[in-house]
C-alpha cells in the first residue's frame, strides 16, 4: 500500500462510524465508487467521516513527495464583453447591447490594462471568458490570443468555455473543430471548466434553456482533448439540483475522462443570487460545499486535482476544504467579475502572502504552478523569507472597465 493509514482513521471507522467502513475499504483497495455509493455519502450526516475518506483518497492517489502540496497560480481574469445573447437565469453578469453598463473591450485596451498591472511579470495564467456576442467573433479571439502570447509569452492562455466555442462556431457557420484549431494556432492552450452548470436536463431546461446540453459540453471537451488541449470541469450547485443530480454530473465527467483523459481539475462552484432569477432558497451551506469537495474527490478517481475556487466558496471554507479532498485553491484571481456581479462577498484578488498564509496555516505546502501544474515555485520557509513587500501583490489592485 503506498500510504500508511494512521491508526486513528482505522479506529474512527471501525468503532464509532461503521456505516462508512465499507467505503474506507474501497478507498484502501483503490475500488471505484458507484453512483449509489456517492449518493449514500451525500446523504450521510457524518461529514468528518466523508472528509477523512476523501483526504485519504487524495493522499493515496498522490505521489508521496507531493502529498502536502496545495497548488495555486498567479492568474488574471479577462472578461472581454458582458454583452450576451443567452438567457441563463443565474447570470448577473450579462447585459443587453443597449444597456448603459454593456461593454466590449478593444484588444489594445486589454493589453494596456495588463501592462498597467504592477505584477504582470510574474503572472502565469490568463482566464478568459465572456458573453455570447457577435462582435466577439473568431477573428477577435484569434487576434486577442495572438496579442496576449506576443506581449506576455510567460503566461498561459486558458480561454473560452465549451458554450462559447459552440456559439462562435454557430455565428461563423464553421465546424467547431475548425474554430478550436484556429484558436490553438493563435495561442489557445487550455479550456476553462465553465458552462457545465449541472448536466441534468431537468435543471438546464429550467435555468439555461438556450445553452448547449450536458452531452454537447462533454463532446466539445472530448474533441478539445483529442486536439491536444487540456481543460477543467465545473459544476454550478445551488440551482435546485438534488444530490442524485450532482452525482450523475460527476459520473458523466468520470466517463468522459476515461475516454479522452484531458481534464486537469474539477471545480465545484456555488451559485450567488443577487440580480438574477434563481431562488436563493437553494443556497448551499458550508456542509454542502464540503460534501461537494469530498464526494467529487472520491468519485472522480481519474481527475488529478479538485479545486476550491475561493471566490465562490469563500476563503475560510476553501481552506477547510483542504482536509476534504481539495489540493488546489485556484489563485490570486485578479479581476473576477462573474460571481462578484451576483453578490459574492469574497475579496477582489488575494495577495500571494494571503494565499500562501491560508495554505500554510492548514499545515500544507503552497506550490505555485502554471495552468498545466508545472511547478513555478515551492513556497517553503526559505521562499517565504524572500517574500519582500515589493513582491507582494497589491490587495486592492483595481482598474476601470
Ligand atoms: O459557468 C454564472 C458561473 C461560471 C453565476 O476552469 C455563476 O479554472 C455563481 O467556469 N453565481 C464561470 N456562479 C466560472 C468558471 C471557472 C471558475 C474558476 C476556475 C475555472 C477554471 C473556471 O460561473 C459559469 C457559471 O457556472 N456563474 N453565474 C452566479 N450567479
Amino acid at each position: 500500500m503506498p500510504y500508511d493509514v494512521p491508526d486513528y482513521i482505522d479506529a474512527y471507522f471501525t468503532h464509532q462510524h461503521d456505516s462508512l467502513k465499507p467505503y474506507l475499504d474501497k478507498v484502501l483497495a483503490g475500488e471505484r465508487f458507484t453512483y449509489d455509493d456517492a449518493v449514500h455519502l451525500y446523504n450521510s450526516p457524518d461529514l468528518l467521516g466523508v472528509g477523512m475518506l476523501a483526504d485519504l483518497a487524495r493522499k493515496i492517489r498522490t505521489p508521496e513527495a507531493e502529498q502536502a502540496y496545495v497548488w495555486w497560480v498567479h492568474n488574471y481574469h479577462i472578461n472581454p464583453t458582458n454583452i450576451c445573447e443567452d438567457t441563463c437565469h443565474f447570470c448577473s453578469f450579462k447585459k443587453g447591447p443597449a444597456s448603459p453598463h454593456a461593454y466590449f473591450w478593444a484588444i489594445d485596451k486589454v493589453i494596456a490594462d495588463i501592462h498597467a498591472y504592477p505584477e504582470k511579470d510574474t503572472l502565469r495564467e490568463f482566464h478568459i471568458v465572456a458573453g455570447h456576442y457577435k462582435g466577439a467573433d473568431l477573428a477577435y479571439y484569434a487576434d486577442l490570443f495572438k496579442a496576449l502570447r506576443k506581449e506576455f509569452p510567460h503566461v498561459n492562455v486558458k480561454g473560452l468555455t465549451a458554450a462559447e466555442l459552440d456559439y462562435i462556431a454557430k455565428i461563423e457557420a464553421l465546424p467547431i473543430e475548425q474554430v478550436i484549431q484556429t484558436l490553438i494556432d493563435a495561442g489557445l492552450q487550455a479550456l476553462p471548466g465553465g458552462g457545465a452548470e449541472v448536466f441534468a436536463e431537468r435543471i438546464r431546461k429550467e435555468v439555461c434553456p438556450g445553452k448547449i446540453t450536458g452531452e454537447e459540453w462533454l463532446d466539445i471537451h472530448g474533441l478539445a482533448h483529442s486536439m491536444g488541449l487540456k481543460s477543467n470541469a465545473t459544476m454550478l450547485a445551488g440551482l435546485g439540483e438534488t444530490p442524485e443530480e450532482r452525482v450523475a454530473h460527476m459520473i458523466s465527467l468520470r466517463e468522459q475522462q476515461d475516454k479522452s483523459g484531458g481534464f486537469l481539475s474539477f471545480i465545484p462552484l456555488n451559485c450567488y443570487y443577487e440580480g438574477n432569477r434563481i431562488n436563493p432558497k437553494y443556497a448551499l451551506t458550508g456542509f454542502e460545499n464540503l460534501k461537494n469537495f469530498a464526494v467529487s474527490r472520491l468519485v472522480l478517481d481519474n481527475f488529478p486535482h479538485i479545486k476550491a475556487f475561493w471566490i465562490h466558496i469563500g476563503e475560510k471554507i476553501s481552506q477547510v476544504g483542504l482536509n476534504f479532498g481539495v489540493d488546489d485553491i485556484d489563485g490570486t484571481v485578479i479581476q473576477e467579475k462573474i460571481a462578484h456581479a451576483a453578490g459574492t462577498q469574497s475579496s477582489q484578488g488575494l495577495t500571494m502572502r494571503q494565499l500562501t498564509h491560508l495554505i500554510r496555516q492548514s499545515g500544507r505546502l503552497p506550490v505555485e504552478r502554471d495552468a498545466f501544474y508545472n511547478i513555478v515555485k515551492v513556497w517553503d520557509e526559505v521562499a517565504m523569507q524572500d517574500l519582500v513587500p515589493a513582491q507582494v501583490l497589491k490587495k486592492a489592485y483595481s482598474k476601470s472597465t
